[in-house]
């Protein structure tokens, strides 16, 4: 078994002390379970050993993960900062409360509730604080007023059905949008009436008028905006005077691009935090804190959305709220803000030359950290394409173009993004290899033919062996020149 720290300490000149500690944790996790122990490297391994090119995917700090390593995981804490169904939370509601001030003065809100465990919960936390608070009719009046567990089954039963038929419009899965944002077999389809919108089926592009158009039809209670895998910027102006003139909430989930938010990327119309009545994300994406959600509000919302656990979510995750009160300090620097103009910067770049190479892009470019091929001229389905791409050392996800022939499982697309690299230091000059890199390989990479019924396979391609094996080796070379976590030494 290998000593991690003594590897460390033997051949590196710092002693930086969260390598010492960091390094010590996984030293005594060999001990106690090798085979978790040995997964961890495994994963360490796995991870240096691609290119990681999932848009939704990044790098944290050892701080990030430090922070998390730790005995906040013991403790029970329901409710929120002062008010718990538990005794003993003075120091959670200490954790709590510093990572919700710092995500309120990274994006500038009045409110921040940090406890959701994924993107998913802060939206199902964010629309039930809307169902709570904002539908406006005489019952809904007279029930704010009296205590919950005061109402007949009748009166509750009347409020169950009026919750189910309220309406949201989101951007519909095949334009970008995600899962939670009404798709049918979401749950978030299924609690109220969901509607979504598309994309202009012409430019790719978000159409404020038609939205409008559908919109005054709908009269949603929630205007939701946000993104999986739209490349451009949404006009948050826009969308709120749409809101306002049909009379709903507006809402943006920002996952995605939450990082470009904190690092002052998208500003004006294009920064969110200045136009939605509530927002989301997860701290995980560009934002490169740990794994979870987030959701920031204005005070009206606060405390329907302060009620997000127990109503909606499990036991808040106290070393995790610790960890994304680390990650808001990082994202509050000036490194950050570079890092977060870089990613775009290398999101343009890695664009350009796909397009120079005469790849097909959804919307014809990028305006955020994601690039959207459209692989129909390759006569190649995205899961093919995926599979070549891993074996040639890069790690993408195949993803739906705007009304893809081939649906979910295989579709017609592939969405790269820029986060992890940037993080690794990479720049414009790399994103030009990976992209010439990428290309040669879709360019020999064919559909194998199914023997039994003599059709082009959705699933399987053939890539030729040689074509493999040069672009492992410019990715090498590339890995090589911007290596993970490079303070952990694995011999
Ligand atoms: N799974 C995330 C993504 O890859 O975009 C969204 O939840």
């Amino acid at each position: 078994m290998q000593n991690l720290l003594d590897s460390y300490l033997s051949k590196s000149k710092e002693k930086r002390s969260d390598v010492i500690a960091y390094l010590a944790a996984l030293d005594h996790l060999q001990t106690v379970s090798p085979s978790i122990a040995d997964l961890i490297l495994k994963e360490l391994v796995d991870q240096r050993t691609y290119l990681k090119l999932i848009a939704s995917e990044n790098y944290s700090s050892l701080s990030v993960q430090l922070a998390m390593g730790n005995l906040l995981t013991d403790k029970y804490s329901e409710g929120y900062p002062y008010h718990r169904f538990y005794a003993g939370c003075e120091n959670v509601d200490a954790v709590e409360a510093e990572a919700a001030t710092l995500a309120q003065d990274l994006f500038e809100v009045d409110h921040a509730y940090v406890q959701p465990h994924s993107g998913a919960d802060a939206n199902l936390v964010a629309f039930w604080a809307i169902l709570t608070e904002r539908i406006q009719n005489p019952f809904m009046e007279k029930l704010r007023k009296k205590n919950p567990d005061e109402l007949s089954p009748e009166e509750f039963e009347e409020l169950r059905q009026l919750l189910c038929n309220q309406s949201f419009m989101g951007l519909s899965l095949s334009s970008g949008g995600h899962l939670t944002h009404g798709f049918r077999q979401n749950v978030s389809a299924k609690m109220m009436r969901a509607h979504t919108y598309d994309i202009d089926p012409k430019t790719g592009l978000l159409n404020y008028d038609t939205i409008a158009k559908q919109a005054r039809k709908i009269k949603p209670l929630i205007l939701l905006a946000g993104y999986s895998a739209y490349p451009r910027h949404i006009n948050f102006a826009k969308m709120r005077e749409i809101a306002d003139e049909v009379g709903a909430v507006f809402m943006v989930d920002m996952a995605h691009f939450a990082g470009l938010v904190a690092g002052k990327v998208f500003q004006g119309e294009t920064n969110p935090t200045k136009f939605a009545h509530i927002l989301t994300t997860t701290t995980h994406k560009t934002l490169r804190g740990p794994r979870g959600g987030l959701v920031l509000c204005e005070e009206s919302l606060s405390q329907s959305v302060n009620k997000g656990c127990p109503h909606v979510l499990g036991g808040p995750l106290p070393h995790v709220m610790a960890a994304k009160a680390i990650a808001f300090r990082e994202a509050h620097t000036t490194d950050f803000r570079n890092y977060a103009h870089q990613i775009v910067e290398n999101s343009h770049a890695l664009a350009e030359e796909f397009i120079h190479q005469g790849l097909k892009l959804v919307t014809g470019g990028t305006d955020n950290h994601l690039v959207l091929i459209d692989l129909t001229m390759f006569g190649i389905t995205g899961r093919i394409a995926e599979t070549a791409l891993r074996q040639a050392g890069l790690t993408v996800n195949r993803n739906m173009i705007p009304f893809d022939q081939n649906g979910a499982w295989y579709t017609s697309g592939l969405r790269l993004g820029t986060p992890a690299l940037t993080t690794l230091g990479m720049g414009k000059k790399e994103m030009k290899e990976i992209a010439l890199i990428l290309t040669k390989v879709l360019k020999h990479t064919k559909p194998e033919t199914v023997k039994s019924t003599g059709q082009l396979s959705k699933a399987r391609g053939i890539t030729d062996p040689k074509i493999i094996e040069e672009a492992r080796t410019r990715v090498q070379s590339l890995l090589d020149q911007y290596p993970l976590y490079p303070e952990i030494i694995i011999s």
